[in-house]
């Protein structure tokens, strides 16, 4: 670490426990924050790893009301599978705690309470919508009405999801309340603002000057919110779920979920170290990073450190590595549209496979820019890197020394001048891995770890000891030595980034984990050393598992369209003599063929009960032509005959088009002759 901090202090953001941990959480945030943290452990720096639930939230009171449950049974449940989940994947924070927990309602209401008395916000008293009924104030979610924009009745106080205008409660016509139907009505409250604005001036330098450093996507962020000038941001709402505002005469509020989460950063900690939490908060060689997402990095970079500015006794972050974010086979990933690859529905389709996830959500992270992820990209990079690369190295070390060493490190002899290139080459990879860790380029890193395995697998290649070993061992023997040795600091280089397939190799070379100082040397293992049994680190992932994963998405998108099916608006009105000009009859199909060269159209005879008659129809796509011979059709009879391709088609067979475009003929429910008018 290229400066003279005594201890690190990672954070990473506190995931709402209003649903599961997704790929887009692992790859924007978890992942990256276990890689260095995991480095800054192999290093033997003094780290704290803090995470946990953030249980507050109108979001999880709106799930609670749904369903008919409180807001405690939200969090209990996704509280321990969110944190089941990190363990699985090895994310291998020191604390996984929770902003439900007595700890942190103490901790974020003294933080509240030092600022109050201390003056450092300001008190505002304005008409927010109430509901009489429900006897509660309305938070913009709790609000619907038609929006002023595109007329979608159902618009939020916040935003509208049709034409995605951001709304305030007062801009839509005819609010109602979404807890009791009730028309809102405006009543006065109290609340409490931080006024960013006057914290912007020293933001400005601490940002602009002094961290010129950090991320562009994160430096141009804050330069924008600084630009546009800050506001007085609200730090209490009127809601009955939360941490309460510890002010006499304001009970019904408690503070703005934004507020108190990032507090729970610091009660995590106390609940951790109770002793010494302090040190780690507000010692000046403490530094501390924030691992986040992109739509966090306010939170984090201005209303947090203003927060803790006006405290006065933290230190504020070195850095906040925050990334894009990851969509899923080309759309965003969506909890409520269950648009997600889940952890735990991950791991039931792929047991043991936490760090092929790990790898490819590394390999593709979403560093400076959003990123998408396949299944297809996900069975390529498994296949060709993991497999074809790592995987095949490592087997091919571990399984030649089993062959011609005894299953024992062998000893190495005389040098060649190959044999040194390689040993130089491969020493130099631990600067470059280490200059792209420290400076949060986790992907590069991996593609730099990647590159230890390639020159192994050159190594081998290249000295081909399957052939020498006819000839000369002891030369066999001192290219296993080598090639072991690689093994060896491929088990140190890739422990931040596949600590499942790390323990494997550190099993099966017999060895325990190395420190990272040692990476890109070549006696990490002695000659004599026995080696353990070793078995393959990666399988193939076959075409069908993938084809199997798209196909669940697939239906899962067409179970949301299923769900958030609106028909199209409707026509405007006609006069009932204008319905009258239709001629609509019910006819039998006689005999149905497709048309040559036309691989949309179907050609009909149909009985009219007058004399049959060819009407040509798009609808091959839908219906295999002896499927609809027989039924009885509706048709409009008196449409100009027109000819396509070729036919003359005398008027048009009924269908209904569904929401996916599937079209569905109408026919008569009951038997009616031929020619029967449909009125
Ligand atoms: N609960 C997560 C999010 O915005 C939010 C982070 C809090 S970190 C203090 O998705
Ligand atoms: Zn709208």
């Amino acid at each position: 670490m290229s400066d003279n901090y005594k201890r690190v202090l990672v954070t990473s953001a506190l995931p709402y426990a209003n649903g599961p941990v997704h790929i887009g959480h692992m790859a924007g945030v978890y992942i990256p924050a276990d890689i260095y943290v995991r480095y800054l452990r192999l290093k033997g720096k003094d780290v704290l790893f803090i995470g946990g639930s953030d249980e507050h939230g109108v979001p999880i009171t709106i799930r609670a009301r749904k369903e008919g449950v409180t807001p405690q049974d939200i969090v209990d449940k996704y509280h321990y599978i969110i944190k089941k989940s990190f363990e699985d994947f090895g994310i291998g924070f020191d604390v996984y705690s929770r902003t439900s927990s007595e700890t942190h309602r103490k901790t974020a209401s003294e933080f509240f309470r030092k600022l109050y008395e201390k003056g450092e916000f300001e008190e505002k008293t304005s008409e927010q919508y109430y509901d009489e009924e429900a006897k509660m104030f309305l938070a913009d979610r709790y609000i619907m009405g038609e929006c002023p924009h595109c007329g979608n009745p159902n618009a939020y106080g916040d935003q509208c999801e049709s034409c995605g205008t951001s709304l305030s409660p007062t801009d839509l016509k005819n609010p109602r309340s979404t807890i009791s139907g009730a028309t809102p009505v405006m009543k006065e409250t109290t609340h409490w603002y931080l006024p960013l604005n006057k914290h912007e001036g020293w933001l400005r330098k601490w940002i602009l000057e002094d961290h010129k450093e950090w991320k562009s996507n994160v430096y141009g962020q804050c330069k924008s919110w600084l630009d546009m000038g800050l506001q007085p941001r609200a730090v209490s709402r009127d809601l009955d779920w939360g941490v309460p505002v510890p002010v006499e005469g304001a009970e019904g509020k408690v503070l703005y979920v934004w507020f108190d989460a990032p507090i729970g950063y610091i009660s995590n900690t106390i609940e951790l170290r109770p002793h010494d939490w302090e040190t780690w908060w507000k010692d000046k060689s403490t530094k501390l990073v924030h691992f986040i997402g992109k739509d966090n990095i306010v939170f984090h970079c201005i209303v947090f450190p203003a927060m803790l500015k006006a405290d006065g006794s933290y230190i504020l972050p070195d850095n906040v590595p925050a990334n894009e974010f990851l969509n899923l086979e080309g759309d965003k990933i969506s909890t409520s549209r269950n648009w997600a690859v889940w952890l735990h529905e991950y791991l039931e389709d792929f047991p043991g496979k936490q760090d092929v996830l790990r790898y490819v959500l590394t390999a593709n992270a979403p560093e400076t820019k959003d990123n998408d992820f396949t299944w297809k990209d996900f069975q390529a990079r498994n296949n060709n890197e993991l497999v074809a690369i790592l995987g095949n190295f490592i087997n091919r070390a571990l399984v030649l020394t089993q062959k011609y060493a005894d299953n024992k490190v062998p000893a190495c002899g005389e040098l060649t001048d190959f044999d040194q290139q390689t040993l130089h080459e491969f020493s130099e990879v631990k600067s470059n891995i280490e200059q792209l860790l420290e400076t949060y380029r986790f992907r590069d890193a991996l593609r730099e770890a990647m590159n230890l395995a390639r020159i192994g697998n050159k190594y081998l290649a290249d000295t081909e000891p399957w052939k020498t070993a006819k000839t000369d061992m002891s030369r066999t023997h001192t290219i296993l030595n080598i090639s072991l040795q690689i093994t060896a600091n491929l088990a140190i280089a890739f422990e931040p980034f596949l600590p499942h397939s790390t323990d494997k190799i550190l099993h099966f070379i017999n060895a325990e984990k190395f420190a990272w100082e040692r990476l890109g040397s070549t006696n990490l293992l002695t000659a004599g050393h026995p080696l353990n049994e070793s078995e393959l680190l990666f399988e193939k992932i076959e075409d069908e598992v993938i084809e199997a994963q798209v196909q669940k998405l697939l239906d899962t998108k067409k179970a949301n369209e299923a769900s958030e099916y609106k028909a199209k608006p409707i026509r405007p009105n006609i006069e009932f003599s204008d319905f009258e000009k239709l001629d609509i009859r019910v006819g039998t199909v006689l005999e149905c063929v497709k048309v040559p060269k036309a691989d949309k159209l179907l050609k009909f005879t149909i009985a009219d009960g007058l004399e049959n008659r060819t009407i040509v129809s798009g609808i091959a796509q839908h219906y295999a032509p002896e499927e609809l011979v027989g039924k009885q059709v509706c048709f409009i009879a008196n449409l100009a005959p027109r000819k396509l391709k070729g036919i003359e088609s005398q008027g048009m067979i009924l269908s209904a088009e569904d929401f996916d475009g599937g079209l569905s003929v109408i026919t008569a429910s009951k038997g009616v002759k031929p020619g029967s008018e449909v009125r």
